[in-house]
């Protein structure tokens, strides 16, 4: 390995290792290579670190995850110094938390910022990729990471006569820096996903008139935000060790208790009485600590659907708004539900108006406003709240060229093919991030393993001399069966109005399967850390070659 240098990137350097994205996949990665002595490179779009914290700055955006497991616990420095003050920490706050970790770590002197990578080549010959920024610059490296997110690509639809408004228009997903005087204005939002929800009671209270196009409700879960005092951060600081490993051993890598019963196994007093607590509880503690079999049994879930509508009824005042709101033809769960911080109550003040788009959608968008049927609603502001090409949105916006010419959205053009969801046949000294077919689950513990995983990858290939690590074709069908299987497993396909982008169903043309494992985060960290016990086990056999 290369001793690592400090500098700005120049066109023609070469590097152990160019990783793409510096949010908490990146920062984390590249920690970890620095650690073992490599010489890496970020090469970063935006002009600072932080990935989603960077770009979501729409009023409202916060964490659904507490503080204390939406973050790392690999660095003593980090997590010693760094006090955290809410419970779910606002925008602002995570980004501050990152850009403190890239100071911490001293790794900002690794990072090229406002430069997009536009393709990467692997040479054969050479064992090497050649990276290419925008700018036409070239870069080799020897291992090539994506850190470029799950939830990152952002998707507008393209909806009639959308050039033609006269007015403003924000999305969610990219909204400016400086933020956006939204006083006195009507405002339209299209899109009720976790954006949306977060958005509508935080901008509410501003705006003259808010108008929310719903085409499918959604399950919101209350959230229930406090400050955090010193007290919870001392006991979470003295406790971070545990919380990980908590974490690692759940199946949506939370450190939560695992509920024992199923909601149909127990009485309904008794059902009322755990459901209520976990509503008053907040977040993801309703769907994963109350019962075990929300995700998987119909019957047990339709009791927890009822009870999320029953609140809804009870909250709204007009009994139409509410009925609007209420899901009806899919599971909860069928979507990733939002955390609400007073998103039913908002729709009880006057000047938010619901209006229901189901089935079709938005029939046009005016020079003046969006019309409905017959219904034309004017506006000045318009914001798009529509969510992401999830998962493979940015891998596959970028020519990521393996071996034999094989362009990476080609090969997943039929169905995701990987090993893991952390690398790809045909694709050498390649790894993701969180790529496509990894578990759905809490984010920044399973970044933490990923980065821990392929650190020790990069390791073993550096001591045994594997001049390429790379999935053999038999792992990664039998993970892509796996990925079904467990998929099949659940209800979460079910529901025709469902379009989650965990089942790329959100996305025109994408072919529906599900793009995360549902099998459980805690079984998938176990299963990874064999193989790396295992001397990495199907991720090396492709192509074994003498070092170079
Ligand atoms: O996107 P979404 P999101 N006409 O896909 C609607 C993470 N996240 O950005 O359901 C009209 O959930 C679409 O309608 P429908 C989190 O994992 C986390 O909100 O397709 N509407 C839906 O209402 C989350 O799950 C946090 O009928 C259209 C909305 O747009 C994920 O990101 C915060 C439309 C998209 O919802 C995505 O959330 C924010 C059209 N043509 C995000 N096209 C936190 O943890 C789409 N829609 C805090």
């Amino acid at each position: 390995m290369s001793k690592l240098t400090t500098g700005a990137a120049t066109s023609g350097t070469h590097y152990d290792a160019v990783i793409i994205g510096a949010g908490f996949s990146g920062l984390g990665m590249l920690h970890h290579l620095n650690e073992l002595g490599m010489r890496s490179r970020v090469f970063e779009a935006a002009s600072g670190v932080g990935g989603t914290w960077f770009w979501n700055r729409y009023p409202g955006a916060r964490t659904d995850s507490e503080f204390y497991y939406y973050s790392f616990s690999f660095s003593r420095e980090v997590r010693e110094e760094w006090k955290w003050s809410e419970r779910y920490p606002a925008q602002p706050e995570v980004l501050r938390y990152l850009e403190f970790v890239a100071q911490k770590l001293d790794l900002n002197k690794d990072i090229a910022f406002n430069t997009k990578i536009s393709r990467a080549q692997f040479d054969e010959d050479a064992n090497l990729w050649h990276v290419t920024t925008d700018q036409g610059e070239t870069y080799t490296a020897r291992y090539l990471i994506s850190g470029m997110g799950v939830l990152s690509t952002p998707s507008v639809p393209n909806i009639k006569g959308v050039q033609s408004f006269k007015g403003s228009i924000y999305q969610t997903a990219t909204w400016p820096k400086e933020g956006v005087d939204l006083t006195g204005k009507r405002v339209g939002l299209i899109g009720v996903g976790a954006s949306g929800v977060q958005i509508v009671p935080v901008i509410a209270p501003v705006v003259k008139d808010l108008f929310v196009f719903q085409r499918t409700p959604n399950y919101v879960v209350a959230s229930s935000n406090y400050a955090v005092d010193d007290e919870w951060m001392t006991q979470i600081r003295a406790n971070y060790d545990d919380i990980h490993k908590q974490a690692t051993a759940h199946g949506f890598a939370v450190p939560f208790a695992k509920p024992s019963v199923g909601a149909k196994d127990v009485s309904a007093q008794e059902r009322e009485r755990v459901f209520e607590a976990g509503w008053k509880e907040g977040g993801f503690h309703f769907m994963l600590e109350t019962f075990n079999d929300l995700a998987t049994n119909e019957e047990s879930n339709a009791y927890a659907s009822d009870f999320i509508r029953q609140k809804i009824r009870e909250t709204v005042k007009d009994p139409l708004k509410a009925e609007l709101l209420c899901p009806k033809d899919y599971p909860f769960n069928g979507k990733r539900p939002p955390g609400g911080h007073g998103y039913y109550e908002t729709f009880n003040r006057d000047n938010v108006h619901l209006v229901d788009i189901r089935p079709n959608g938005i029939d046009e968008i005016t020079a003046t406003g969006v019309r409905v049927g017959d219904q034309h609603v004017e506006l000045d502001v318009l914001i798009f709240a529509t969510g992401f090409d999830a998962m493979t949105g940015a891998l596959t916006r970028i020519d990521i060229v393996g071996r034999d010419g094989l362009v990476l959205r080609d090969k997943w053009k039929d169905g995701l093919k990987t090993n893991m969801g952390l690398a790809v046949n045909g694709f050498p000294n390649f790894f993701m991030i969180l790529g496509p077919q990894t578990p759905y689950a809490n984010l920044p513990v399973a970044i933490q393993e990923a980065v821990g995983w392929v650190s020790r990858a990069v390791a073993f290939a550096e001591t045994n001399g594997i001049a390429c690590m790379e999935s053999s074709v038999e792992a990664e069908n039998a993970w892509a069966h796996e990925v079904h299987r467990a998929g099949s497993a659940t209800i979460m396909a079910q529901g025709g109005a469902a379009h989650a982008w965990f089942l790329g169903a959100n996305i025109p043309g994408k072919a529906r399967e599900f793009n995360v494992y549902m099998g459980g985060a805690d079984v998938y960290f176990k299963q990874c850390t064999e193989i790396a016990e295992n001397g990495f086990v199907g991720f090396h056999e492709a192509a074994l070659a003498p070092a170079g």
